[in-house]
């Protein structure tokens, strides 16, 4: 048995989905976690009391009875005890990475310091109003091994740097990384390490979606099709921008930015580059617009609540 063992890493959500996610592949799987109690221990028991486990450190002969390792995203491939694994040879993966394999619809991946999670609910919410069935997860919430449980015709991923980490080939129909701000520096050397595990989500893309106010966001090269999002006017049909107080791509106005619900510019950024990432999805125009004058934004993060008496009303506890 012990020849063929994946050895999952973590006991959060992530660990969770891949232990359910493998253990239905009918391959042999242990699980490990540094905490004593991780918060999915007693799920996991109970549904699979066949999977061993190890909780409370790293050190584990398991680790190195593993063929492949799937770690979950709140560790660093640098811990000593995985670094060590791989240094021996093992395959690394991850749930991202695990999905990918299997998922049968494309992906259209959103990375990104801020705002990933607004673009990837507004995408999700124009494939929906363009009547596709589409499952809308990574890191905004629910794994993405979850969403294949249902059938889907798109998905729709946020990605963090740390999932980016251990996907191979990402592929995406359409990819961007929203912008760059220092975050996560405890497990960077540098703002410039974490930039490039940023970039990896252009990986193999078939359509880089492109912030042209953010260098440090940009790939240094593309291979596939490319779209661009900005504040600017936009100058051709690869470019969306805004232009006299509407959204905007080349030279069609496409909505009066005073329809969004979501209020200043950075979400007119956001609501630009779900457009470009929609259409690179293949998205009907009319649908997208739909979907942004409905948008109240994510609870509590500049969500618009009414107006009343003259004035915009915004719930942004968040802040
Ligand atoms: N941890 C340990 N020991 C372990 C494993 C984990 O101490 O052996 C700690 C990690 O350091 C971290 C915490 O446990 O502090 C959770 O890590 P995890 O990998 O088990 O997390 P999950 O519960 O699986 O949730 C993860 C994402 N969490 C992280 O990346 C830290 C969730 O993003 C994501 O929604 C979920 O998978 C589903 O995809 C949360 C997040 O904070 C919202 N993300 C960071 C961010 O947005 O800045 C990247």
């Amino acid at each position: 048995m012990t020849q063929q063992l994946q050895v999952v890493v973590g006991l959060g959500k992530t660990g969770l989905s891949l232990v359910r996610f493998l253990t239905r592949q009918g391959v042999a799987v242990a699980a490990v976690d540094t905490r004593e109690q991780p918060p999915e221990l007693a799920q996991i028991r109970a549904e699979f009391p066949q999977v061993e486990l190890h909780c409370g450190s790293l050190d584990t002969p398991l680790l190195q009875q593993a063929q492949t390792l799937y770690v979950s995203p709140g560790l660093a491939l640098a811990t000593p005890q995985i670094r060590r694994e791989i240094e021996r040879g093992v395959h690394i993966s991850g749930d991202v990475d695990l999905f990918l394999q299997h998922a049968r619809a494309p992906v259209v991946a959103i990375t990104g310091s801020n705002a990933k999670s607004t673009v990837t609910t507004l995408v999700g919410l124009m494939a929906e109003k363009a009547g596709l069935t589409v499952g809308v997860g990574g890191n905004i919430g629910t794994p993405a091994l979850a969403l294949l449980e249902r059938p889907a015709e798109l998905y729709v991923l946020e990605l963090s740097s740390f999932q980016l980490e251990t996907i191979s080939h990402l592929q995406a129909k359409a990819a961007t990384c929203l912008n760059i701000s220092a975050d996560h520096l405890d497990r960077y050397r540098d703002l410039q390490h974490y930039t490039d595990v940023k970039l990896q989500v252009y990986q193999e893309a078939e359509w880089a979606i492109i912030n042209r106010d953010d260098v440090a966001a940009q790939p240094q090269t593309v291979a596939g099709k490319q779209l661009g999002f900005g504040l600017s006017v936009p100058h051709s049909d690869n470019e969306f921008g805004l232009r006299d107080g509407w959204l905007a791509r080349g030279s069609e106005n496409l909505l009066p930015v005073a329809q969004l619900k979501i209020p200043g510019l950075h979400n007119q950024a956001n609501a630009l580059a779900a457009l470009a990432l929609g259409t690179a999805a293949g998205l009907p125009m009319a649908a997208m617009l739909d979907a942004l004058r409905e948008f109240a934004g994510l609870p509590h993060r500049c969500q618009w609540i009414a107006d009343k008496h003259g004035l915009h009303w915004y719930n942004d506890s968040k802040a």
